[in-house]
């Protein structure tokens, strides 16, 4: 057989989706079946996810998805990273925290003061993010008293399957993971009070989950299998990113805006950690070399701002339209400030910063998202800059994967800034990427395919736009 159809969960931190794609000889295609809203809830003891929502939404997507294409062959599961949902005698105990909680300052803070940030990150590889999955496990009360932590997507796997794994790609951003090895760094495990019997066995993307339980194959209506994929959704974006040059910079934008390179081997270097990169896993043992910017956060959350004051909802694409025509200068600022991490009024608080750093926030609306949008493309550039410098490779293209795509201004600021051709697409580079892991594991690129001949299905289902620069350095 050359081609079947799979469905894709694509849990992101706004919103969740249900994917068809359909493989055939080599050609990739997808469809939306379902899509729903995701969030933080504000909770007594901090920030959660309703996770029981999410689920309830998964199966009933799933269930659409079967009912549309009853010859489904698998399920791929992949959502944001680190945060983990805690399981005791096979069952969820509470709703899992959410990375922008409070509580992550005071982890990184007790992490740090047993091992040294310097020392951690040459065993882990990672960037300081204070949501790291180790920084959240030492504010835990109670992890001597459950079974396992399962990360998000695992832990969907396991409510379907029956089956307890760490997918790899997703195991690396948690923190606990031996950068060079790909093992369980049991060692740091151990200084830091995390039992290793939380830390389930380590899946590799392609591995074959189990089938569907009874009560899930009920609610969706199809014995199905579960296929685990780069279930780190930027690490499925990053399979489907169409790669151009050996010297190519990706970046996966959304809420966030994960700039980078791809890499055979690690770099944990002095001059790395300095610049906060990160040595996340890659499907097939790649390294995804790469800085978090604060991306579209920035704006869905002005928005949300704006649309609360207003009492109705803002049209997105006629707000940008008029940003681009904005005719001065508007102000940067730093996107990645702390300050404009944690969900709130992020009109005023962008105004604050602003303001300590000497400049006026913009008055309308316009400018003001224009102003979003280039200090996303100043930090966007910048972060290419230095992965090439960091790398040592002349960066002579950047792709812009992601519903980011979609926001044109920005990638021709992007362009604009770093004085590089961007090219822009695929838009749902993550279901895409969950897809196609599926589809090789399945056998229908042949089980041996590698990831270019993956990328080469996604640039002919998906020719990216090219935004050139309006001037080259
Ligand atoms: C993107 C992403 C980033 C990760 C952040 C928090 O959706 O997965 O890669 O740093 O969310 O999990």
């Amino acid at each position: 057989m050359t081609g079947g159809a799979v469905a894709a969960v694509d849990l992101g931190a706004t919103s969740g989706r249900v994917m068809l794609g359909r493989v055939s000889d080599g050609m990739v295609s997808l469809e939306p079946v379902a899509r729903f809203p995701n969030g933080p809830v504000e909770g007594a003891d901090g920030l959660h996810w309703d996770f029981s929502a999410l689920y309830g939404h998964i199966l009933s997507g799933l269930r659409d998805a079967v009912a549309r294409e009853p010859a489904l062959a698998s399920i791929g599961i992949d959502s944001w990273a680190v945060d983990y949902g805690l399981v005791a005698e096979g069952h969820l105990v509470g709703e899992p925290f959410h990375y922008r909680d409070e509580r992550t300052l005071r982890g990184a803070e007790a992490v740090h003061a047993i091992v040294p940030f310097e020392q951690l990150y040459r065993r882990n590889g990672l960037q300081f993010l204070a949501f790291n999955t180790l920084y959240q496990y030492v504010t835990e009360q109670g992890l001597d008293d459950i079974d396992v932590a399962l990360l998000i997507p695992d832990l969907v796997s396991f409510l379907l399957t029956g089956t307890q794994g760490a997918e790899r790609t997703n195991a690396s951003t948690t923190g606990l993971v031996d950068v060079q090895t790909g093992q369980w760094d049991l060692e740091l495990a151990r200084r830091l009070g995390v039992p290793a019997s939380v830390l389930p066995p380590l899946v590799d993307p392609g591995a074959h989950l189990g089938r569907l339980r009874g009560e899930a194959a009920a609610a969706v209506g199809a014995d199905l299998e579960v296929i685990a994929v780069g279930s780190h959704d930027t690490a499925s974006a990053i399979v489907a990113v169409p790669l151009s040059s050996p010297n190519a910079a990706y970046i996966s934008c959304g809420t966030w805006g994960l700039v980078g390179v791809e890499l055979d081997t690690p770099v944990v270097s002095d001059a790395a950690r300095e610049a906060n990169f990160t040595n996340e896993g890659g499907v097939d043992g790649r390294v995804r070399f790469l800085h978090n910017v604060t991306g579209l956060w920035l704006l869905s959350e002005s928005v949300r701002a704006w649309e609360a004051e207003d009492g109705e909802s803002i049209d997105l694409p006629s707000l940008l339209a008029d940003a681009a025509s904005v005719g001065h200068d508007v102000p940067l600022f730093d996107a990645n400030d702390p300050r404009l991490a944690a969900p709130g009024d992020m009109p005023a608080r962008i105004a604050a910063v602003l303001r300590d750093a000497g400049a006026a926030a913009p008055t309308s609306r316009p400018a003001f998202a224009r102003s979003i949008v280039e200090s996303i493309a100043a930090a966007f550039a910048g972060a290419v800059h230095t992965a090439g410098r960091l790398t040592d490779r002349e960066i002579d293209v950047i792709h812009i994967v992601g519903g980011g795509t979609l926001n044109r201004l920005l990638c021709q600021a992007t362009a604009d800034r770093s004085g590089l051709t961007v090219l822009a697409g695929p838009v749902e580079a993550t279901a895409l990427g969950n897809v196609l892991v599926q589809a090789r594991a399945l056998g229908w690129f042949g089980a041996d395919a590698a990831l270019e001949t993956l990328r080469e299905a996604v640039v002919a289902a998906f020719p990216p736009e090219r935004f050139e620069p309006a001037q080259r350095p």
